[in-house]
């Protein structure tokens, strides 16, 4: 351990500790703009200087040592005017938007002026000058991710992420230096025309409005608000976990029932569940599996859920196409079934003629399930898609109390009933659970093998794998740089039989359209919550859903028909 002195107070830290750790033991606030916990620290907002006895000018506390019997200052007269100095001129550039801007109430930058009551600071550039605000340097060419440079206080944390540290895809990255230095895309495209894959990790790290998700929350909105069509919700398995981290509640609070209560508060007629269409989705990939197998053709399946890995497989490695199951992700599948199917048709007799359909919304953890409403053969299914921070604005604007609400609320029928094998897709290995649960009954060996997999679990970035007496080994890439790896070789196309490519290290639950926590450990607590509801529920395998019995019984007859291949399944473009 090491003993440190901030601001006269002594504390210890483990060896390796920074300042900036240190400061948060003892309880003392360092602001900061440009430092992630989980990605390295550049030091280049210098908010977080720092005198040190001895030391003959101020240090960036982030990535300082802390050395034995260091003595600290934190927030001298000097210090406190340095980062005015240095506030005044991120903002001189900064467009005065901040009621406008997307993440108002949100970002930090705002945050640090509220708190340093720095209001005064906020100069616009005349028009016309280089950097004014009046300048556009929006950029919305991407179906998921607005990019506006005008905001950006060039931390550096949207190239970290996207590059070496995370998720290895070398979009975005640095040009220039000193004043001149700037996130560029490649070749300084739009990003719509880059090989972005709108995993929106970016738009998690950044810490003002700079990259934010493409906003459709104020057109839900209006379009709930006009009460014109009859409106559907669904809500992924990862949004009612993490949306209680938006109202303060607990990392790793189940809010299921608070959020179903929220959506009808907003004026939503029928809230519906995804984790429906993922028991159906386990039905339909199931069967594809064993068929594959029983061919020895197409193996080994990729699991294709994850509209970032779909998106990274289209441009990247078109040749792997093939091996992507055809069978559509939960989204798109209740989509579909809420507009084609059953439900609608009881809606009247113009949506069952198919003059009317219902508005369809869709609440998911991630940015690229907003690209996959738009896919050829898929758009159409889901009208708009929120991410859970959406939705929290969307709570937030209408001044529902989240907090207070009640948890008891229900999901409505037919579309809301689901198992727990459903709940655990938001975790990465999740799929390939839920999947080798269903597969092992429709082959005859689920007896043989375990419920619960416990190799397939874990948030951190890497490859699982297992051996399924019966059916064959099986691997789980949580995050795209995962899969990247595995695809290095060849030995995969030998090794497994079916391979589930999340791109989000930790799967849905840590999306890019997900609360941005900074807490490394968050994506741990969420995870147990998911794994908890699974364990509590009282049918925790697919085949058992009996809402997805009656709709093969009553219109789709068995898993991978003529007619379950017309309403739920699609296909990719080579
Ligand atoms: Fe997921 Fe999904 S589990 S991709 O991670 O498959 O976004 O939460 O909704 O569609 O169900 C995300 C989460 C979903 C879908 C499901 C799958
Ligand atoms: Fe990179 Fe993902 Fe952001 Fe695209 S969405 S720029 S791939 S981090």
């Amino acid at each position: 351990m090491t003993m440190v002195t901030i601001n006269g107070r002594q504390v210890q830290v483990e060896e390796g500790a920074t300042l900036l750790d240190a400061a948060r033991t003892a309880g003392v606030h360092i602001p900061t703009l440009c430092h992630h916990p989980c990605l390295p620290a550049h030091a280049t907002c210098r908010m977080c200087l720092v005198e040190v006895a001895g030391a003959p000018d101020p240090q960036p506390a982030c990535r300082t040592p802390a050395q034995e019997g260091a003595v600290v200052d934190t927030d001298t007269e000097a210090l406190q005017a340095f980062r005015r100095t240095d506030a005044a001129w991120l903002l001189a550039r900064h467009p005065d938007d901040c009621l406008r801007c997307e993440i108002d109430g949100a970002c930090q930058l705002q945050t640090l002026v509220r708190e340093n009551q720095w209001r005064d600071l906020w100069p616009k550039l005349p028009a016309g000058e280089p950097g004014s605000p009046e300048d556009d340097f929006t950029d919305h060419t991407s179906p998921g991710i607005w990019r506006d440079l005008a905001k950006c206080i060039e931390c550096g944390l949207c190239a970290d992420v996207c590059g070496e540290a995370v998720q290895q895809q070398f979009i975005i990255g640095f040009a220039g230096r000193g004043g001149d230095r700037r996130p560029v895309t490649v070749f300084e495209a739009p990003l719509g025309e880059t090989g972005c894959i709108s995993c929106g990790q970016c738009t998690l790290v950044c810490p003002v409005g700079a990259l934010i998700e493409a906003p459709h929350w104020h057109e839900v909105l209006h379009t709930l608000d006009g009460r014109r069509r009859a409106s559907v919700v669904q809500v992924a398995p990862a949004t009612r976990i993490a949306i209680s981290e938006e109202f303060g509640l607990r990392p790793g609070t189940v809010s299921t029932g608070r959020m179903i209560n929220a959506l009808r508060q907003l004026g939503f007629d029928h809230v519906f569940d995804t984790n429906f269409a993922a028991d159906l989705t386990i039905m339909e990939e199931g069967t594809e599996l064993l068929a594959r197998l029983r061919a020895g053709a197409g193996l080994p399946l990729f699991t294709s859920c994850c509209p970032g890995w779909v998106n990274w497989v289209e441009i990247n490695r078109p040749d792997l196409l093939p091996h992507l199951s055809t069978t559509k992700s939960p989204q798109q599948m209740h989509g579909a079934i809420a507009k084609r199917s059953v439900f609608a048709r009881a809606l009247g007799p113009d949506f069952a003629a198919g003059r009317a359909e219902p508005y369809v919304v869709s609440v998911m953890p991630c940015t690229a399930k907003k690209d996959e409403a738009l896919r050829p053969g898929l758009s159409g299914d889901v009208d708009h898609v929120l991410t859970t921070r959406e939705l929290a604005r969307m709570i937030r604007s209408r001044g529902i109390a989240f907090g207070a609400l009640s948890e008891e609320g229900r999901f409505d029928s037919p579309l809301g009933e689901s198992t727990g094998a459903a709940q655990i897709f938001g975790a990465s290995g999740g799929v390939m659970e839920a999947m080798v649960r269903t597969a092992a009954h429709l082959a005859g060996v689920e007896e043989s093998l375990p419920l619960e997999w416990e190799a397939l679990r874990g948030v951190r970035n890497g490859i699982k794998t297992a051996t399924l007496p019966g059916i064959g080994m099986v691997a789980v890439c949580n995050g795209i740089a995962a899969a990247q790896r595995l695809l290095e070789g060849e030995g995969w196309r030998e090794d497994f039989v079916a391979i589930e490519v999340m791109a989000c290290v930790g799967g849905c639950l840590g999306g890019g359209g997900e609360p941005k926590s900074m807490d490394p450990q968050i994506l741990q607590k969420r995870a147990a919550a998911i794994y908890a509801v699974d364990a509590k529920a009282p049918r925790r395998r697919s085949y058992e859903n009996r809402d997805v019995q009656a709709l093969y019984a009553s219109e789709l007859g068995a898993p991978n028909s003529p007619a379950a291949h017309h309403l739920l399944h699609t296909h990719y473009a080579g």
